[in-house]
């Protein structure tokens, strides 16, 4: 069955509802009005419940609930497809051809030898669409409605793309590397889902062909049988289902390199220069924005106003490290450091909580906001772009003492 009519089915079959847990997951997504009223927590076939934001090609985002480990499980691990020819691919029958100009040889690669032939290499690393959180860009910009949930933190096992690349040789004018998925348009006229890195990236050794996700094969929905792992920069380069990888001597051009997942040059606080893409104005997407999410309470909810309240949360930037994360239980007058948990590498979401004794019943408004290695900090103001990217606006809950 093809996964195209999988999800149709699922389509026609029902929405899966969890009771009362539906409904306080929508609560707790916290997007604004008129977002939260469309969507629909839906199960994609192996899947848990998702919040729906597209059938159509399929796009779904995490819940909350996903979000309460530093992994994010593989079966509330978000969903998102630019294309709807999706074909589910037979582990046995998967084959990857490295080629292109600037190529020494030409290499094909079943999945067995992937994984027999190249030492494996792990990274603890967040997967996160350039558009998260675009849902909440004010003014409202066209594009997937993200909440908080178009992201997620996995442990990727794979080969390293610099060992497969140093096997096939790299000639001396070799700019860029090239990946293409299995998935495809339904219509000539809809551009392939085709992406490339520079070299430097590429050979970066936390790059990643990865066939494991937390320990277990990728899952359909995530790339199955391999996928490419970029740690630090944002997921559109993060090919899923790769088949194809090209040594290009010369910038790979198509809308999705062109025109789509480009950035307003010197807007946000990027390091991770692309150069062989960029134009006059505008560069591609590269590394995310240092971020943070509360995890606990949920907004709207109430906290017990005689106990300690524990803030908890995630933070996660391009790949420098958390150096702090601080809390604000009074609107933003003051801040105070929480205490940072677990640390599974600079690449992973670092957990962090903050626990607090509320002054007095009532209204408390509660934020955070994290700070990178290089000194960078979540911005209070939205950086407004088109696209809506890059939203890394300081969050703000409201709970109510009582
Ligand atoms: N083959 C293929 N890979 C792809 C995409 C796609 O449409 N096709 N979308 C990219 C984008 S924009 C994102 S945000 C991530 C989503 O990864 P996930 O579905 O595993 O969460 O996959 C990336 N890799
Ligand atoms: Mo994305």
């Amino acid at each position: 069955m093809t996964s195209r009519r999988a999800l149709l089915q699922t389509a026609l079959g029902g929405i899966v509802f969890g009771g009362t847990s539906v409904i306080s997951e929508l609560a707790r997504a916290g997007l604004p009005q008129g977002t939260t009223d469309s969507e629909r927590l839906e199960a994609l076939p192996g899947k848990r419940p998702l919040l729906k934001r597209a059938y159509r090609p399929p796009n779904f985002e995490s819940p909350p609930s996903a979000f309460g480990t530093i992994l994010t499980p593989n079966d509330q691990f978000f969903v998102r497809w630019h294309l709807m020819n999706i074909p589910e691919i037979d582990a046995a029958d998967w084959r990857l051809t490295v080629d292109g100009e600037a190529a020494t040889h030409e290499l094909s690669f079943s999945l067995d030898q992937l994984r027999r032939d190249f030492e494996p290499a792990e990274v603890v690393a967040v997967c996160q669409c350039s558009g998260n959180r675009r849902g909440l860009s004010d003014p409202h910009v066209p594009g997937v409605q993200w909440g908080y949930g178009a992201m997620g933190n996995a442990r990727w096992r794979g080969a390293r793309l610099r060992d497969v690349l140093a096997k096939a040789g790299l000639a001396k004018d070799a700019l860029e590397i090239a990946f293409d998925g299995a998935d495809g348009p339904p219509l000539e006229t809809t551009p392939d889902f085709q992406k490339s890195i520079p070299v430097w990236k590429a050979m970066d050794e936390n790059t990643l062909i990865a066939y494991e996700m937390n320990g277990e094969p990728l899952p359909h929905w995530n790339g199955h049988p391999a996928r490419i792992v970029v740690p630090g920069w944002t997921a559109t380069y993060w090919m899923k289902k790769v088949t194809s990888i090209r040594v290009l001597n010369k910038p790979l051009q198509n809308f999705w390199m062109t025109t789509a997942y480009r950035i307003p040059k010197g807007k946000f606080p990027q390091v991770d220069r692309f150069v062989s893409q960029e134009s006059e104005a505008t560069t591609p997407i590269t590394e995310m924005v240092v971020n943070s999410l509360i995890t606990h309470p949920a907004d709207g909810q109430r906290v017990p106003a005689a106990a300690m309240v524990v803030v908890t949360g995630l933070a996660w930037d391009g790949g420098y490290g958390i150096r702090h994360v601080e809390v604000s239980v009074d609107e933003g007058r003051s801040w105070q450091t929480a205490e940072l948990g677990t640390n599974l590498g600079r690449y992973s979401f670092r957990p962090w909580q903050y626990a607090f004794r509320p002054r007095a019943k009532g209204r408390i408004v509660v934020m955070a906001r994290a700070t990178n290695a290089q000194g960078t900090t979540q911005v209070d103001e939205l950086i407004f772009n088109g696209p809506g990217y890059h939203n890394n606006v300081v969050q703000r809950i409201v709970v109510e003492a009582a």
